[in-house]
């Protein structure tokens, strides 16, 4: 038994509404809110009060887009599953959606199960696993479905660029999104032309330029925003949800908003990196702290990106936000010292995502608490089908909670964060918005800058296929859409019979 805690006197931010109430939890489960749930005075034996008078009490951040201890380009990423998992907590995120990547030609379900082999012993909180499709075959479509109906996989992912090593082409991603609809699934791209990123950077280093702005001059606004048009077009195709990870242009943000506002069903995920800083710095004269930004798709040049962002994040446009967390340390950077193709792409975020979404988000007056938590969140649980146990809090969910400061800053730095990570992209930023207690079933994991959480405390949680959900209105839709076989009056002077046709 994990005790009993409650929360008192907070003012408990959910997605559509908000209200000055206690929150009671019992065995990491909230079993009641509401008003002066107990009377003050001395606790009863066994429970802890948490005094959150004047702070907001909210769901546990959900990072729907991390890489902990990935192994990728010659290096591993820093940030493992436990301090990873450790550094979320700090930053107010109760639970990460990491992805396993099978290597070409391999088996879906042994990266799954590698991947849980990594994550289960180190984990300090909940976490699922997206897995990627990074191939196509009768094998790859059977353990699409066993992962969804037997492992607790409902999100698959396809990547448009990495050639060779994980890209997909068009009638993949077809097969690939036809069995995702099939089976309940949600179809998830990297939306990047990785032909034309090939392309361009044999062009640049053959011009010369070899430094971390190569990364992002091979790679225009317009390679993301064709692949991602392209992946909107076969899943509109197919017939197919699709989410767009890491949304990192303007172009490519206006094609899935254009998408939505014609009814397709496509969700778009900008990320802590994107939306708090610009690939401005790129072109830093110190190589290490450029390389430090090189990710992909790369953070943009244009200095009015973030906010354009944040303002689609804001109105609705964009639906969720991760931070694709994927360490190197300097010396992992510098592999690519001579040539910016080899320098390991990856960022932090997974501690700063919250604090940075309330500071350009909530504490510059574009969205309100509720829209944050939306954010942040609620539509991350929605779409990855763990609500309401994840992304709210009610009776019966999981009592992931953070005690928020609104007003309290902190400036965000390397020498202060808890990542593995020697290096900040974020560096130096002020944020309004500070964790003060972190709750992960229940227990309080850290509180006032002191941990109190083991690796291996979180779980591994599972999510189901989309059955009843959002899947049976596209089956009807797939009905009224379907064109019924007509038979066309024969041309004049045609010699064959048609076969007829009954209907
Ligand atoms: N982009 C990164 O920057 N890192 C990991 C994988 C990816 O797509
Ligand atoms: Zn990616
Ligand atoms: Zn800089
Ligand atoms: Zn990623």
């Amino acid at each position: 038994p994990q005790g009993r805690l409650l929360i008192r006197g907070g003012r408990v931010v959910n997605d559509d509404f908000s209200q000055v109430a206690d929150v009671l939890v019992e065995d990491g489960v909230v079993v009641a809110v509401g008003r002066d749930l107990l009377p003050l005075g001395d606790a009863p034996r066994g429970l802890r009060i948490l005094d959150a008078t004047g702070k907001l009490v909210l769901p546990g951040g959900i990072d729907t887009h991390t890489h902990m201890q990935f192994p990728f380009m010659g290096s591993q990423s820093v940030d493992d599953f436990y301090q990873g998992t450790k550094a979320a907590l700090a930053g107010g995120t109760t639970m990460i959606i990491d992805f396993a990547i099978p290597k070409k030609g391999s088996s879906l379900i042994e990266a799954f199960e590698t991947w849980r082999s990594w994550a289960d012993p180190k984990v300090c909180c909940d976490y699922s696993l997206h897995v990627a499709v990074t191939w196509w075959s009768d094998k790859v479509k059977e353990e699409m479905k066993t992962l969804a109906q037997d492992k607790g996989v409902n999100s698959f992912k396809m990547f448009m660029a990495y050639k060779d090593l994980y890209m997909v082409h068009d009638e993949q991603m077809y097969s690939a999104f036809s069995q995702c609809k099939e089976i309940g699934a949600v179809a998830q791209v990297h939306a990047e032309n990785g032909d034309l990123i090939a392309e361009g950077a044999k062009k640049m280093l053959a011009l010369g330029i070899t430094g971390p702005e190569g990364h992002e001059l091979c790679r225009p606004e317009a390679v993301e925003a064709e692949a991602t048009l392209r992946a909107i077009t076969i899943a509109s195709v197919v017939n197919c949800p699709l989410y767009v990870v890491h949304v990192m242009s303007k172009s490519a943000a206006k094609v899935v908003a254009d998408a939505r506002r014609e009814g397709k069903v496509v969700y778009g995920e900008p990320i802590a990196a994107g939306l708090g800083t610009d690939g401005t710095h790129h072109w830093s004269k110190d190589w290490h702290h450029a390389a430090h930004h090189v990710m992909g798709p790369p953070l943009r040049p244009d200095p009015s990106t973030p906010g354009f962002l944040m303002n689609l994040l804001a109105n609705g446009d964009l639906t969720t936000t991760g931070s694709d967390n994927c360490t190197f340390n300097t010396c992992q950077k510098a592999l690519g010292k001579d040539d910016f193709t080899k320098i390991p792409n990856g960022v932090n975020g997974v501690e700063d995502r919250m604090s940075v979404i309330w500071e350009k988000g909530v504490y510059s007056g574009k969205m309100d608490e509720n829209r944050f938590v939306a954010v942040t969140s609620t539509n991350a649980a929605k779409i990855f089908n763990l609500y309401p146990r994840k992304g709210r809090i009610a009776i019966g969910s999981d009592a992931d909670i953070v005690i928020w400061d609104p007003e309290a800053t902190r400036r965000i730095s390397a020498k202060t964060h808890h990542q593995a990570v020697n290096f900040n992209i974020f560096e130096g930023m002020v944020c309004h918005g500070v964790p003060l207690v972190t709750i992960s079933r229940g227990r309080v994991v850290y509180e006032a800058g002191v941990y109190n959480v083991a690796a291996g405390d979180g779980k591994f949680i599972p999510r189901k296929p989309f059955a009843e959900y959002i899947y049976n209105r596209i089956k009807q839709r797939d009905q009224t859409c379907t064109p019924t076989p007509v038979q066309r009056a024969p041309y004049k002077g045609e010699v064959f019979k048609l076969k007829s046709r009954e209907t």
